[in-house]
């Protein structure tokens, strides 16, 4: 009768072990870029629809405008107060975005939502 029920437990297992990279993948993630100087570090990054992207340093001095963005996308501009700034991807595509005050030296970057 032992065997019987070790068998009863095979369905609960599968189930469980099925759900592990469901969960793995479903998970959202929060991707930070760090800026200061006159960058972005990572510049470009690929990301997941519903993960998070959190801007890392000080906007008194960098503004921060999304210049490009698929559509129905939520869009931000001139960020210009704070030390870190979040926002949450809800649509797949393109995105671009710069330093108001320094993307003619470089300062900009993107990201590609999957
Ligand atoms: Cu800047």
């Amino acid at each position: 009768m032992k065997f019987k029920s070790h068998q009863s437990h095979i369905p609960y297992l599968s189930f469980f072990i099925l759900l592990i990279p469901v969960l793995i993948f479903a998970a959202p993630v929060t991707h930070v870029i760090k800026f200061g100087g006159r960058k972005y570090t990572p510049k470009t990054l690929t990301v997941n629809v519903g993960d998070v992207i959190e801007w890392q340093g000080d906007f008194s001095e960098h503004t921060l405008s999304l210049i490009k963005a698929p559509a129905g996308a939520p869009t931000f501009k001139n960020i210009d107060k704070g030390r870190s700034f979040q926002y949450t991807v809800k649509v797949a595509g393109y995105y671009y975005y710069q330093c108001d005050d320094h993307v003619d030296e470089g300062m900009d970057g993107s990201f590609t939502a999957k």
